[in-house]
């Protein structure tokens, strides 16, 4: 838009006339002067429409809220009392001169200011489009912005490549029925789970990948973390000396996103009142026999022997390890074998565990990975007793066929991050368009769609 300056370039207007464009995000009428706070993507200032200015004022008395305005007018300072300090243009206000409507907004379902917000999860996913314009919302997208950027940023830093995952495949590489099927030009084909398989794939060819990609989970239940498609940020490096050299790299990765977030976002944090996690200098390491021991000694309950942890194991060991040591973060390896999928490798002291990991944080897991297998002939062993259909997965197996070094990875996801950074209550909230079980942008109906 020709001659517009942006709302945040007020300050340096002083005294002049310029066009501002936006949205009208809080109305007042006092005697007989209307107020507007104008509202575009740089932020907000207070507008007056004095009666001096006929038209205006006719106008301004039909204006509500949401309409988009294009407005002349004079940057005047406020009268001292008037000041307020410390709000971005809380020094000036604009004296409007004339209006242009660019367009009517209908009347608002509901409060939208920042003080009156306060929504449920379904009635904000079923007015997203309105729901996206409150800050709070933004603030949520604001920090999931930097959340994927400083992934990108650290990955860059340590020389890992950056490529495109596929998101259909012919295979499930995770094992485990939660898989959407596709119906490819009559055969039959699926979502990709995770690039796991292409990860490793590009990893034997670049060394040091990652990718920052869709990925989709036929989640069967409803829960508040879990989603059926996620943004998931996954990394691949080769030449390791042991599975600990994957878990520092995701450590160390967890630790940049967190400073870039409390450094880019803190006026997000400050508005929807998030602390962030604690990470000490050493993130502890547990066992899943430890943890499992752990939580025996200081709860009474008996998990020993059990082949996975369950939400309730996840809290527990979270404070646990959070009382014993200050971190919020804990890794936990030493799963079996057998629970995890094909590619995982096997400990050499006890091959019934493996060198799968994954990291928590206030009692939720945000990362999985560890080390894989690099052998083809122990890749092809435990193919056949994964009963996995080697054909399937020929272009994967190929790579291993003519060296792989020494090797691992990792996988946060996006949403599940954002969500947990801002102790958000349900992961709907830290995804624009949430998918789940029940919903596709609408509820599904009983017929579906
Ligand atoms: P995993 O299946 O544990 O590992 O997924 C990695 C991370 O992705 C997130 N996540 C989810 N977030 C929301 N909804 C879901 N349904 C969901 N499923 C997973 C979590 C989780 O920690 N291939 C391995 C990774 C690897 O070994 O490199 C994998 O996919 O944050």
């Amino acid at each position: 838009m020709k001659n517009r300056i942006y709302i945040k370039d007020l300050k340096n207007n002083i005294g002049k006339e310029v066009v501002i464009a936006g949205w009208v995000d809080v109305r007042r009428d006092q005697g007989k002067m209307v107020f507007f706070d104008m509202r575009d993507m740089t932020g907000k200032a207070q507008c007056v429409v004095l009666p001096s200015h006929a038209e205006a004022i006719e106008q301004a008395k039909e204006i509500r809220l949401e309409w988009v305005l294009k407005m002349t007018g004079k940057v005047n300072k406020r009268p001292e009392k008037n000041i307020k300090a410390g709000v971005l243009n809380g020094e000036l206000e604009l004296e409007v001169l004339s209006i242009e409507v660019l367009s009517q907004a209908a009347p608002l379902p509901f409060d939208m200011s920042l003080e009156g917000y306060n929504l449920d999860i379904t009635t904000e996913l079923n007015n997203r489009a309105l729901v996206l314009r409150q800050p709070k919302v933004q603030a949520i997208f604001k920090v999931q912005e930097t959340v994927i950027d400083s992934f990108r940023e650290f990955m860059k830093k340590n020389m890992f490549f950056e490529f495109q995952a596929p998101s259909i495949a012919p295979a499930v590489a995770e094992g485990g029925s939660e898989v959407f099927q596709v119906n490819y030009f009559n055969k039959k084909a699926y979502l990709t789970q995770s690039p796991q398989l292409y990860k490793q794939i590009v990893m034997s060819a670049f060394e040091r990948v990652f990718s920052v990609n869709k990925v989709f989970r036929a989640e069967p239940s409803s829960t508040t973390r879990h989603l059926t498609e996620i943004v998931s940020l996954d990394a691949e490096m080769g030449f390791i000396d042991a599975w600990t050299d994957v878990r520092d790299m995701a450590e160390e990765t967890v630790r940049y996103i967190l400073k870039q977030v409390q450094e880019k976002n803190s006026e997000h944090l400050k508005l929807l009142n998030a602390t962030l996690p604690v990470m000490i200098d050493k993130t502890p390491t547990l066992s899943l026999r430890d943890i499992q021991q752990k939580i025996f000694e200081k709860f009474g309950r008996d998990v020993r022997g059990e082949k996975d942890t369950n939400p309730e194991d996840e809290r527990q060991i979270c404070e646990i390890v959070k009382e014993e040591t200050g971190s919020d973060f804990v890794f936990i390896y030493g799963y079996p074998t057998r629970k995890k999928p094909f590619y995982v490798y096997p400990s050499q002291e006890e091959p019934e565990y493996n060198e799968g990991m994954d990291l928590l944080c206030r009692g939720v897991e945000w990362l999985s990975g560890g080390r894989r297998i690099n052998d083809y002939n122990q890749l092809m062993k435990h193919v056949e007793i994964w009963k996995m259909d080697p054909n399937k997965i020929k272009m994967f197996l190929e790579a291993f066929k003519y060296g792989v070094p020494p090797e691992g990875g990792f996988a946060l996801g996006a949403e599940r991050i954002t969500m947990q950074i801002l102790e958000l209550k349900n992961i709907r909230e830290a995804s624009m368009f949430p998918r789940d079980m029940n919903r596709i942008d609408d509820r599904l109906n009983d017929e579906g769609y």
